[in-house]
């Protein structure tokens, strides 16, 4: 494709904008029509040590900035977002193909976080604690850990980004930050605000390029503490076993296969409602999309031709334009993936209800777009149950009683997010109780968290950690417990206390 006119983008590094290295260059295109959305640098090792020598040149005075301080910067680049909201949602409808309303959401979340990290610039709570000794006094404080490696997916362009490298910058860290190659323009506005927001130079630095070039250096460099990732289950794998041997800090934000339970009690229609948002929403291109419907057998059938006949008046389109449903999947390889599935789950004997095939009528054929597409009869243990698909693919399951919905939502790797609708409140608690994932909702869908409560999961979505929330926070400070001793004597602890 022609790249006359079109925008030239460059790495940041030190304050600076520069090509890579090496000259090369990549393109991103968009998922809804083909459009070339910009070029950007093919960043190599080389790139990714420069920024790493800027981040930590810089992090010698950012840290020394009082939190505050820190603080205030994220609250002006949270008002530069809310400025910026309208022409970065439009962006993202082009770059990354959500509808207008989601990419607006994915913007606000920015917007909420990097408030809501300012404002811990003026807590970033420690603990003060009695001492076992007289004339003695101890508290704990979070301390930076040095330079981040912020390696972000493409689903969430500006939302996740602003989950890592907020609270990084508060707590006092300084960023390398690899966008996704989908997504690189809007990686690149983050940035642009950020600075324009009065990140001194160098605090925050970003490198253009792939996960082999880019991303592998940034695992491997000595002078990089914390790695954290959003992305598939094999590249959390992959960034541990690199990170081990530096004994790096990783955080990992990994896949899910998210269900959402429906008892004989619920109410159908908000059911159907969370449902075709969770599944539909974002083309199913969320860590947290429900992917599974478990229905009690005697609302099965209703709900399978409910969800049908709203999957099938979906319409497909950008998301720029104002009467559509379903925007397209990111690109050619993630539409053939999800194809594939459709194959698979026809082959273990699952039944096709709606979809199932690529769109491509009309100005559809420039893009990637997939129909909705439900699974009615699928087994718990077919491939279409247990593997993350990431595209609008929904598998429907009947179960005989609550203790079998629990045990298949359970019966999976991953434990991102989780749901049940019913009316009984002893039921929804015993849910809440029982469902192995980092989180669950009640008479919701399994999509929409919010920015100050913990966002992750159990089992193979990750690691222990958390974003977003206090829990953010562990990830990117580190404990130091303080002793002071006033006493004017050596007084032992576990020996003199007595
Ligand atoms: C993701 O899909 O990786 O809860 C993030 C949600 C959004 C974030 C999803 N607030 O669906």
């Amino acid at each position: 494709m022609a790249t006359t006119g079109v925008r030239e983008f460059q790495n940041y590094i030190g304050g600076e904008w520069v090509g890579a290295a090496s000259g090369e260059t990549f393109e991103s295109t968009s998922p809804a029509d083909g459009e070339t959305i910009g070029v950007f640098p093919k960043s190599a090792a080389e790139d990714v040590d420069r920024a790493v020598a800027a981040a930590k040149a810089a992090y010698e005075d950012w840290r020394l900035v009082p939190a505050p301080k820190r603080g205030e910067i994220l609250f002006r680049f949270a008002q530069l977002l809310v400025e910026a909201k309208d022409e970065l949602t439009e962006l993202m409808t082009h770059e990354m193909g959500k509808v207008w309303a989601e990419a607006g959401g994915d913007v606000q979340e920015a917007i909420d976080m990097s408030y809501y990290m300012g404002g811990e610039g003026r807590r970033l709570f420690g603990q003060t604690t009695p001492s076992e000794l007289r004339d003695k006094f101890q508290m704990s404080v979070r301390m930076p850990i040095g330079v981040i490696g912020v390696i972000t997916p493409w689903n969430f362009p500006i939302a996740i980004p602003s989950w890592k490298i907020a609270p990084a910058l508060v707590a006092g860290n300084t960023v390398v930050f690899k966008p996704a190659t989908d997504t690189p323009a809007l990686g690149q506005r983050f940035v642009e605000l950020l600075d324009e927001a009065g990140v001194p130079k160098g605090v925050v630095n970003v490198v253009h390029g792939g996960g082999g070039a880019v991303g592998e250096r940034l695992v491997a460099h000595p002078d990089v503490r914390v790695i954290s990732l959003t992305g598939s289950r094999e590249t959390g794998v992959r960034v541990l076993q690199a990170a081990a041997e530096g004994l790096k800090h990783v955080h990992l934000e990994l896949g899910g296969k998210n269900a959402i339970i429906v008892m004989e009690d619920a109410d159908l229609d908000i059911a159907v409602d969370g449902i075709v948002w969770s599944a539909f929403g974002t083309s199913g291109q969320r860590c947290t999309a429900a992917s599974r419907v478990i229905a009690h057998e005697s609302v099965y059938g209703e709900l399978a031709t409910r969800i049908v006949e709203r999957a099938e008046a979906m319409r497909l389109g950008p998301g720029w334009e104002d009467d559509t449903d379903v925007g397209p999947v990111i690109n050619k390889p993630a539409l053939e993936k999800i194809h594939s599935y459709t194959e698979i789950g026809q082959g273990e004997g699952a039944e096709l209800l709606t979809g199932g095939e690529i769109a491509a009528d009309g100005d559809l054929a420039k893009g990637f777009y997939y129909r909705p597409t439900v699974f009615g009869g699928v087994e718990p243990d077919m491939r279409i149950a247990q593997e993350e698909i990431f595209g609008p693919v929904l598998s429907l399951i009947s179960v005989k009683d609550e203790a079998e919905a629990v045990r298949v939502s359970n019966g999976i790797r991953y434990g991102l997010s989780s749901s049940i609708f019913t009316r009984d409140v002893n039921r929804a608690f015993r849910a809440l109780r029982d469902l192995e994932a980092g989180i669950t909702y009640v008479n919701a869908g399994t999509i929409g968290a919010e920015v100050h409560l913990p966002f992750g999961g159990t089992k193979d979505t990750g690691n222990g950690h958390r974003e977003a929330g206090q829990a953010a926070l562990d990830v990117f400070t580190e404990w130091k417990s303080v002793y002071v001793d006033y006493s004017g004597t050596l007084q032992r602890a576990q020996i003199d206390n007595t």
